[in-house]
Parts: structure tokens; C-alpha cells; sequence
């Protein structure tokens, strides 16, 4: 029975990963801040098939002794979906709140190098996969997307760097991109605002967290000689903008 480990696992698309992956056979270590979250997918998916761990993804102390006291049948992981990511505000760069751009860098790129760091060894023995969550903001920039949209680049550029460094070790690593996703996603963004984060998928017919999720699990099935390097998702709905001039 193979093991993913999925950060992020208490919402949206890393909850969706939890229970496809376990769905599909897999075992499951989900990580997030919110414990009671982890206990209620727990009990829902069961003690044998998902194993919680509750650690901000930040703390490298705490996400080391949360791993250091896993269970032996969760130990082996084959699988890394580094999930656990957000975005701060919608404010242009220069009214922005320094603080926000250095929670996203913490969070979305040290945090997420760091967990990889912690688990290549592992993966590289296992010839595992590595599943990273980048975003469309890796390609397209918009108003307000500054640093979020960096720390995806990042992520993207990261993935197909690691790629050329796992040459020859059976490692797979793909960046997954989608755009539009209900979830908390939008909450988070908003400062908790939920008519604010309504509005924004209202009549958009969004992806759902189970839709990045079904595609997570996807990648992580696929054969061991393929790889999927990028792939970029969008509702129906959403496309592309076009330039924006500012005139005299
Ligand atoms: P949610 O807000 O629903 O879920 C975010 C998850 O990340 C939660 O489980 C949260 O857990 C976890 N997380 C955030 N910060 C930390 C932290 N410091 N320590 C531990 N866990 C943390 O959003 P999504 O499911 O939409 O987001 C998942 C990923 O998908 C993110 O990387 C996001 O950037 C990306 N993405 C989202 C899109 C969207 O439109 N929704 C589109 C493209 C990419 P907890 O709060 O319990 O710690
Ligand atoms: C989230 C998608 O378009 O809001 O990564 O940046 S978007």
C-alpha cells in the first residue's frame, strides 16, 4: 500500500487529496494547523488509512518531531504533495502589508523547499513522486498578484529544476496550475471576509478542491516511466485578460 503524504490536508484541495488518494488505496499523512480537522478526516477515512499531523508547515522543530513519530506503517512515504500554501490580500504592491509578502514566502516557497529537503532522501530510495501546487499565477500576472504570483513562479520554476537534478533516479515531479478553485482559498485572501470571497466565485462555476484533487492523484498513478512536468487547469469560465495600458 503506497504512501502520500499531502500538506495542507485540513481544506480545499489537499482535504480533496486526502480522500481520493485514500479512496484509491493509498495511505494518507495529512498535515495542517487545524487539529480538530484532522481528527474528523480521521475518523471519516479511518486510523489505518489517514494519519494526521499537526504542525505549522513553518516550524521545521514541530514538523520534525511530527514525523519522527509516525507510525511505522505510515513511515515510507512514496508520494509528496506539497500542498499547504495561501495568498494575502489583493493589494496593490505599494499599499501592501510587508508582513503578508513575507508569510507567503515563508509558507508557499521556505516552507515548501524545507518539507522537500526533509523528504528527497526518502523519495529518492522509494523512487517516489513529488506533486507541488503552483498556481496560474505562476504565468499570468495580475493587479494584486505580486508576491503570490512570485512565490508561484517560484514553485513552478522549482518543480522543473528539481526534474533536471533527479535525472536518473526515477523520481517523478510535476507543477499542477490551476486557476479558479472554491475553497477557502478566497476566505483566507480576504481576511475572512466570506460575502467578499462569495462574490468572487458567484456565477463562475469554479473548479472544486476534488477536481485538482482527482487530477493530483491522476499524476501520482501514472506509470513510473511518465512524467507529467506542468499542467495548468481552468474552469470553463475563466480565460485569459489582456494588456492593460495606462494613458495619458
Ligand atoms: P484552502 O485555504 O482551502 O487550504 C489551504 C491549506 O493550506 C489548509 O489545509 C491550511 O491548513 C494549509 N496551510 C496554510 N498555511 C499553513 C501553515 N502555515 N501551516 C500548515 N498548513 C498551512 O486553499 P486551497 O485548497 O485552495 O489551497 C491549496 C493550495 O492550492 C495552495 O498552495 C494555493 O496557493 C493553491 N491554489 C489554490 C487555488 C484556488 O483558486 N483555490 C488556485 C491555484 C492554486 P491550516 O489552516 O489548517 O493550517
Ligand atoms: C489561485 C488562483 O488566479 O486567484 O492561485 O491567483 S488565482
Amino acid at each position: 500500500m503506497p504512501t502520500a503524504l499531502v500538506t495542507g490536508a485540513t481544506s480545499g484541495i489537499g482535504e480533496g487529496c486526502a480522500r481520493a488518494f485514500v479512496k484509491a488505496g493509498w495511505r494518507v499523512i495529512g498535515t495542517g494547523r487545524r487539529a480538530d480537522r484532522l481528527d474528523a478526516l480521521r475518523d471519516e477515512l479511518g486510523a489505518d488509512n489517514f494519519h494526521g499531523c499537526n504542525f505549522d508547515v513553518r516550524d521545521e522543530a514541530a514538523r520534525d518531531a511530527s514525523l519522527a513519530a509516525l507510525p511505522g506503517e505510515f513511515a515510507q512515504i512514496d508520494c509528496l504533495v506539497n500542498n499547504a500554501g495561501l495568498a494575502l490580500g489583493m493589494a496593490r504592491a505599494w499599499e501592501s502589508d510587508l508582513n503578508d509578502w513575507k508569510t507567503m514566502i515563508d509558507t508557499n516557497v521556505t516552507a515548501l523547499v524545507s518539507m522537500t529537503h526533509k523528504l528527497l532522501p526518502m523519495l529518492v530510495e522509494r523512487k517516489g513522486a513529488i506533486v507541488n501546487i503552483s498556481s496560474v499565477a505562476a504565468s499570468y500576472p495580475y493587479k494584486g498578484g505580486n508576491v503570490y504570483g512570485g512565490t508561484k513562479a517560484f514553485v513552478r520554476q522549482f518543480s522543473l529544476c528539481l526534474r533536471s537534478d533527479l535525472a536518473g533516479t526515477g523520481v517523478r515531479v510535476t507543477s499542477i496550475e490551476p486557476g479558479m478553485v472554491e475553497t477557502e482559498f478566497s476566505i483566507v485572501r480576504n481576511a475572512g471576509d466570506k460575502e467578499v470571497a462569495d462574490k468572487f466565485y458567484e456565477g463562475a462555476n469554479p473548479m472544486t478542491g476534488d477536481d485538482i484533487a482527482e487530477t493530483v492523484l491522476w499524476v501520482a498513478n501514472l506509470p513510473p516511466h511518465l512524467n507529467i512536468n506542468t499542467l495548468e487547469l481552468m474552469p470553463v469560465s475563466q480565460s485569459f485578460a489582456g494588456f492593460h495600458i495606462a494613458r495619458d
